[in-house]
């Protein structure tokens, strides 16, 4: 408590609550600047942070550092990610309660560095014990495996998260880190058979390639070089500069160690990224009579070793689709067009549910074997918001993600906050702010929503197509504010836009998609004699991802939509019931170079992050509220009329301690059931006091209120 209670960078203002009340977004993006070229790449708006790209390593996350934020206030030392974690930590720990961390933004904008200098502090600074240094260990390094197989490069991001991870980091009554879990979200598989010019397959497979020895190779059947392989040349750039492949590898190898892969795992897990490079390499042409078949049969052979499964089945599957009729099984031979998708659509399958295996082996690795009790802080880092020259259903359901986070963000800031004034009858004055409820519906909404009307039409396999789904779109959401294709364009604003187009207004702008593939892409189909094959694999990571229950399961599948629709809700119901932080990471270019403040591509983020909004809310509004059973409760011991015990109503008790304390009549506000402080330094203080060992203090923080008058 000793010294200034808000900390001073040498540049601009370190919280955007303290510039000036009417402030402009000019004053906002100024200071912004000012402090970015600084390289003070944090600001708060109270207790929320803003984060901007720096694209250069700073000196700022080092272990000195880390032990600077420790159980430190907030407002003491500058901004920084450490203060977000270290707050939701103490929270966490004083109130027995579990956090969460938001960190949102576009594709770019630093959300994964950011999630993983959180989890850095935690696995630092946290208390931890020899037993538990290996889930610490293990917490670290699922990151390098999960970024392996599920990152790639793309032309805004080298290192882009293409699945979305919610992960809990489990803590025991004393803090200490004693376990974890991870949820992943819809890996675009599409990226293992195409990738557009620039991009990169995921890093796994140039890992693989660059870093594994000669023999593993040999016995994998693979050549070091990635051109020779047809599904990593598409985007004509196996090398990236800012990616060290074979260092990567090495990384990977010591993880897999650590989280318990066993030689059979790791063996089983080569042969299948191999098996996907070796069906990429497969052709087919025509026998006389029009009927695919395999050109050539290294790769195939190659395949039905590392997979262990049957040659001939194998070939018969890739080239003949089996139907049955009422008893009977009748194999339709394909064309080649038809077999290279079959081909594709078990490439994509095997990559998909090998990665979910692989977030459920890391799992069985983090889970905490001690049933005493626990309390979470949950980290969650998804793809962000992306719009591309071409949008397909994969930027569909990414940019649907970033929609609903948004709406999360709404509901518990904005929306909530507001509410909460009113419920304790504390005076308002509303702020108005854009909520983006109504654009999740147009996407969500049952039998009415953009999900449901592409689903109807996967029911009609044979007559529906792209087209017609588009049409079923301007049939039923032709209306909507935020929907337009070209006919409906050509009535209303004759913005150009091609026939087999869709777009949405976003919250974070609008975007163009492209229909075609979506009736395909969220059916997601694998020919029923391809997961025959795949089921009797001798590969037992395969085995375990096709069980052969799925081919008695007459019934219909979910469709891609819908699932992630569904996981998108149930991930929405954990954080709710969590208390938030917030980061929001802001890219400042779109050529990921340090230094370049590109201010209208800022400005665009700033308006659709609603971080004014935010501002507004929060200067007009209270940094802290606390119900008062709950403050009594902690800090009674500061005032001698509440302690040991205080016997009338908490209110009243609250009243008679921030009285004795010395708040002053603006720093706070009673409501109904709860006391709402206005600035974190006040309770900071108080915390101050408490910490330091109560009574001594109290002279001390009285002073220090008298001072600040
Ligand atoms: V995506 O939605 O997954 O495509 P992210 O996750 O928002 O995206 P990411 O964290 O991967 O972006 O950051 C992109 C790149 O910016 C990183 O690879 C770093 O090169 C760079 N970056 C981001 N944050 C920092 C930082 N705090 N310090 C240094 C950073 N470099
Ligand atoms: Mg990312």
């Amino acid at each position: 408590m000793e010294g200034a209670l808000i900390a001073r960078d040498k540049v601009g203002i370190q919280d955007f609550v303290l510039l000036d009340p009417h402030t402009s977004e000019s004053a906002f993006m100024d200071n912004l600047r000012k402090r970015y070229q600084e390289d003070l790449i944090y600001t708060y708006i109270g207790t929320l942070l803003v984060s901007v790209n720096p694209y250069k390593e700073l000196d700022i996350y080092t272990e000195k550092q880390m032990k600077l934020y420790r159980g430190v206030n907030f407002f003491e030392l500058p901004p920084h990610v450490y203060a977000i974690a270290d707050n939701a930590y103490r929270v966490m720990c004083a109130e027995c309660n579990n956090q969460f961390i938001l960190i949102s933004g576009e594709s770019g904008a630093g959300k994964t560095e950011a999630s993983k200098k959180i989890l850095q502090y935690f696995a630092v600074t946290c208390p931890t014990t020899e037993q538990l240094q290996i889930v610490r260990d293990r917490l670290l390094l699922s990151n390098p495996v999960l970024e392996a197989f599920g990152n790639a490069k793309t032309l805004r991001n080298d290192n882009s998260s293409r699945f979305g991870k919610y992960m809990d980091i489990q803590f025991d009554f004393k803090g200490c880190a004693v376990g974890g879990h991870i949820l992943s979200y819809l890996i675009e598989k599409s990226r293992v058979v195409h990738q557009n010019r620039g991009e990169r397959n995921f890093h796994i497979f140039y890992q693989l390639l660059e870093g594994g020895d000669e023999e593993l190779l040999k016995s994998l059947g693979l050549e070091r070089n990635p051109r020779k392989y047809m599904y990593l040349i598409q985007g004509k750039c196996a090398k990236v500069s800012s990616v060290n492949d074979r260092n990567d590898w090495r990384i990977v190898c010591k993880a897999f160690s650590v989280i318990d892969f066993t030689e059979k795992d790791l063996e089983n897990l080569y042969g299948i990224i191999a098996s996907v490079l070796h069906l990429g390499n497969i052709r087919f042409e025509e026998d006389s009579n029009g009927h695919s078949i395999i050109r050539n049969g290294t790769q195939i052979k190659w395949i039905s070793k590392l997979l262990g499964v049957h040659l001939s089945l194998l070939q018969e599957a890739l080239t003949n689709r089996k139907i049955e009729a009422r008893s009977e099984e009748v194999l339709t031979p394909l064309n080649t067009d038809l077999s290279g998708c079959a081909r594709d659509a078990v490439a994509k399958a095997i990559y998909g549910r090998t990665f979910t295996w692989l977030v459920n082996k890391i799992n069985t690795s983090l889970a905490n074997k001690d049933p005493s009790r626990k309390t979470v802080i949950g980290l969650l880092d998804i793809y962000g918001f992306e719009v591309l020259s071409t949008n397909s259903f994969e930027q569909f359901c990414i940019n649907y993600c970033n929609e609903k986070l948004q709406q999360l963000l709404i509901e518990m800031t904005l929306k909530a906050e507001q509410e909460e004034y009113e419920q304790e009858g504390i005076e308002w004055e509303p702020v108005p702010y854009f909520n983006n409820k109504i654009i999740c519906e147009l996407v969500e909404q049952k039998h009415k929503g953009i999900v449901s009307i592409l689903d109807e039409e996967c029911l009609r396999p044979g007559e529906a197509t792209d087209l017609s789904f588009l049409e079923k779109l301007e049939e039923k959401v032709g209306d909507h504010a935020h929907f337009l294709t070209r006919k409906l364009a050509d009535q209303k604003t004759r913005k150009s836009i091609d026939w087999v187009d869709f777009r949405l207004l976003h919250y974070a702008g609008e975007v163009t998609y492209c229909a075609v593939g979506f009736l395909e892409k969220n059916n997601d189909l694998l020919y029923r004699n391809l997961k025959e094959v795949l089921c009797n694999s001798k590969n037992s990571i395969i085995r375990e991802c096709f069980l052969s229950v799925e081919l008695d399961n007459r019934r219909r599948p979910e469709t891609v939509a819908t699932q992630f629709k569904n996981s998108l809700t149930s991930l929405i119901e954990i954080l709710m019931s969590k208390e938030p932080s917030y980061v929001r990471c802001i890219k400042p270019n779109e050529d990921k170079e340090p230094g370049k403040f590109n201010e209208h591509l800022i400005k665009h983020q700033v308006k659709y992050l609603g971080l004014m909004e935010h501002l507004r809310v929060r200067r007009a509004g209270f940094a802290y509220r606390r119900k008062y059973e709950m403050f009594l409760q902690r800090y009674k011991s500061l005032c001698p009329e509440t302690w040991p015990q205080w016997h009338g109503p908490a209110a009243e008790g609250v009243e008679r301690l921030i009285k004795y304390i010395g708040y002053r009549p603006e720093d706070y506000k009673l409501g109904r059931t709860k006391i709402f402080i206005r600035f974190p330094r006040t309770l900071f203080a108080t915390e101050d006091a408490f910490e330091s060992k109560k009574y001594l203090l109290v002279s001390r923080l009285q002073a220090t209120y008298k001072s600040m008058l």
